[in-house]
């Protein structure tokens, strides 16, 4: 055999060393027909220096292949993120719905999650302040359930036939093909402006909630009320909620920003890492269980998008629990060619009349033609059902599971005439009663589009309302029209006129412009709910998070020990920075490797940060430009910050003087403790409140 000198001459084990080896030890390489491929470096030509032939068969599939490596990405929420699961079961609802999933206790489905930014191409940023997809297929054993949400309860628009243009006005500017991922620009706040409707949606998308410090820390709502059907034929309503159970988190608008450029991948690589390394992120299906009399009494619509239901007011009751526990094998194969489809509806579960839902369940199976090209999207595996399934579909590009046979139709009389329709077990519509002229219009009911913006806004802590108000100044700074500024300030005067008056002032906006005008005035009774802050219903815990250990050489190895055990108890991560990426030696002469250099890990990946080293080092990390970003950062941001005794000389040249509770020294194993304690909190807010 011609020995082929670019052919690899050794490989990276498993544990990172380099083999020896030789072309044998390889799998042979071949062309997608099969056919061995002798030499994978050189294309066919005419002589050593002439043009390349034609007739190179193995160049020309490959080529061919890679020029079609690419399908269009999903026109909305085209950059995610999945993983595999299971759900399991607390209890029998058997008694509210006959869905197979939910009938026996403790059993387990599994399940694939694919979380996403909506705005944002497939190669933007993951912190792009935006609402989450949070989009679940169940593969029941009475066929894939998919429930295809959100990371907020409510959305921006009543009636589908608004999608397209408000899905136009936030993606970037058809002229100019910018702003990339953000919506702050004027076409978005044109048609918002113009969409009073949109305003509770508004106040959640300005919130805290659009920057989630990873998917782990964030709650998932299937938005629309759907149907239970009992054996019975009974129908109730239901909202569907996730609830992480590590809480939740939010970044600050600074963070975001910064690590977007540190590390655009942030939250992909959080939900990998977290599985990876078995802490495997989980979250409990909850369900607002409620009845037609109920729908009645409530102040508005069920079937309006634009409101939620309080917790307060209808419990939400847990069912069960998500574990997310298999990264993908190959992110284009299940990521990319998952096809989640609201129509995906199981016996015991159905559709309610909410006029958004009803366009979806067009627009999902429509979308994953065009994306995947072929009405046999269903047979990718990722797809595919995990149940028996059988029906006389055929043919179609890329058909893998034709009927066997001689029947493809029904009814037919052949003897092995195929599968039959079974009344007993198949699909039934609730039988809603309807009737009433077509018409196209807004029902009178889904008028009031500002006494639930204005609860949200009442019902967040001071903070998160002054992270609303600057979330707002932020994304108008950047319209250039001064009349759609003063327009969106004419709605949050029915909002709110605290929250008018700070964006008015955050403009600079010399007049307090009037207030839109609304086809209902706002109720300024409702009550405050403490269920929609993420500051109120903090959890107290650092559990899932990760503290970034910023280290010099000859730094104390107890120190080092001690924190890693009180982090290993609080089922947290450490990281080490250094200035290189060598790492540094303890004070025993022991190798603390790196895992990012300072430049390379600023404080904004982490949740909390401590600073240790010996008089040795004092010197090297305070001339270094970036431990200076990396502290001022942490302190701006209200992370606490831990440091050694030798580490406060690098504080006070950097003028880090000042130190408030959120400041603590580590000398030994208690204050350790007490820190990682402190931790538990995610901030000092007090720095942040003042
Ligand atoms: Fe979607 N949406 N959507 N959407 N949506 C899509 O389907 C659409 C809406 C949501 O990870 C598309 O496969 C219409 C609400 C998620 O693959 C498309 C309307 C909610 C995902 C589509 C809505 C969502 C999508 C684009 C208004 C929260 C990502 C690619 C009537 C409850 C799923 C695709 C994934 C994706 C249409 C509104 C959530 C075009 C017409 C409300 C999580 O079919």
């Amino acid at each position: 055999m011609k020995k082929n000198q670019n052919v690899y001459q050794e490989s990276i084990g498993k544990g990172g060393e380099l083999h020896q080896t030789t072309n044998q030890d390889e799998l042979t390489l071949t062309t997608a027909q099969g056919t061995p491929i002798a030499d994978d470096q050189n294309s066919l030509k005419a002589g050593v220096r002439g043009s390349t032939l034609l007739e190179d068969q193995i160049l020309r599939e490959k080529l061919f292949h890679f020029d079609h490596e690419r399908i269009p990405e999903r026109v909305v929420h085209a950059r995610g993120y999945g993983a595999h699961g299971y759900f399991q079961n607390y209890q029998s609802l058997s008694d509210i719905t006959c869905a197979d999933i939910f009938q026996r206790k403790n059993e387990k489905t599994p399940l694939f999650v694919r979380f996403s930014t909506v705005a944002g191409s497939k190669g933007s940023v993951d912190l792009a302040r935006d609402v989450r997809g949070f989009a679940v297929k169940f593969y029941t054993k009475q066929g894939n359930w998919d429930l295809v949400g959100n990371n907020m309860p409510v959305f921006f628009i009543q009636d589908a036939i608004k999608f397209p243009d408000l899905v136009h006005s936030a993606k970037a500017e058809p002229d100019r093909g910018f702003p990339q991922a953000q919506t702050a620009h004027d076409n978005f706040w044109d048609f918002i402006s113009l969409t009073p409707e949109s305003m509770h949606m508004i106040m959640w998308a300005m919130s805290d909630r659009a920057i989630p410090r990873s998917f782990r820390f964030m709650e998932g709502f299937g938005v629309h009320t759907f149907r239970l059907i009992n054996a019975k034929g009974k129908s109730h309503f239901v909202k569907f909620h996730w609830k992480p159970k590590l809480g939740m988190q939010s970044v600050i608008w600074n963070e975001a920003v910064k690590i977007n450029g540190a590390d655009p991948d942030f939250h992909r690589r959080d939900l990998w890492n977290a599985i990876q390394s078995g802490e495997y992120p989980e979250w409990e299906l909850g369900m607002q269980v409620f009845d037609e009399e109920f729908a009645e009494k409530f102040e508005f619509d069920v079937l309006d998008a634009t409101k939620l239901i309080p917790e307060e007011q209808v419990p939400v009751k847990l069912v069960g629990k998500m574990v997310l526990n298999r990264v993908v094998d190959n992110f284009f194969a299940e990521t990319e060619q998952v096809a989640f489809c609201t129509q995906n509806i199981v016996p015991g579960i159905d559709q309610s009349e909410d006029p958004l839902l009803q366009g979806r369940n067009f627009s999902y199976l429509d979308t994953q033609l065009k994306r995947l090209g072929s009405p046999n999207f269903t047979h990718l595996p990722i797809n595919a059902p995990k149940c028996p399934f059988h029906h006389f579909q055929q043919d179609g590009h890329m058909a893998m599971h034709n009927p066997k046979g001689r029947a493809n139709y029904e009814p037919n009389s052949w003897e092995e005439g195929g599968p039959r329709e079974n009344p007993e077990k198949g699909f039934k519509s609730y039988p809603l009663e309807t009737d009433g002229k077509k018409v196209r219009q807004r029902s009178e009911t889904f008028a009031d589009h500002y006494s639930q913006a204005r609860q949200f806004y009442v019902s967040q802590t001071k903070l998160e309302r002054e992270h609303i108000a600057s979330a707002l100044v932020f994304e108008l700074s950047k319209v250039e029209h001064k009349a759609i500024r003063q327009r969106l300030v004419s709605h949050l005067l029915n909002i709110h006129p605290d929250l008018a008056k700070e964006v008015k002032e955050g403009l600079g906006l010399a007049k307090m412009p009037k207030p839109a005008e609304p086809k209902l005035p706002t109720n300024e009774e409702l009550p405050i709910l403490d269920s929609l802050s993420i500051i109120k219903n903090s959890l107290n815990t650092f559990a899932g998070r990760r503290l970034g250990v910023l280290v010099g050489d000859g730094v104390d190895a107890e120190l080092i020990k001690s924190l890693k055990k009180t982090l290993k108890k609080e089922k947290s991560d450490i990281a080490f920075i250094a200035p290189t990426i060598n790492g540094v030696k303890d004070c025993k002469g022991k190798n603390i490797k790196a895992d990012e250099i300072i430049e390379g890990g600023p404080s904004v990946v982490f949740d909390a940060v401590a600073l240790l080293c010996s008089k040795d080092s004092i010197d090297t990390l305070a001339e270094n430009s970036a431990t200076r970003d990396f502290l001022y950062d942490a302190k701006n941001h209200g992370k606490f910050i831990g440091y050694s005794s030798e580490a406060k000389m690098v504080l006070d040249k950097l003028n880090l003087t000042k130190k408030d509770g959120g400041f603590i020294e580590l000398k030994d194993s208690q204050s350790i403790e007490q820190f990682i304690k402190n931790c538990r909190d995610l901030r000092f807010w007090k720095r942040l409140d003042s």
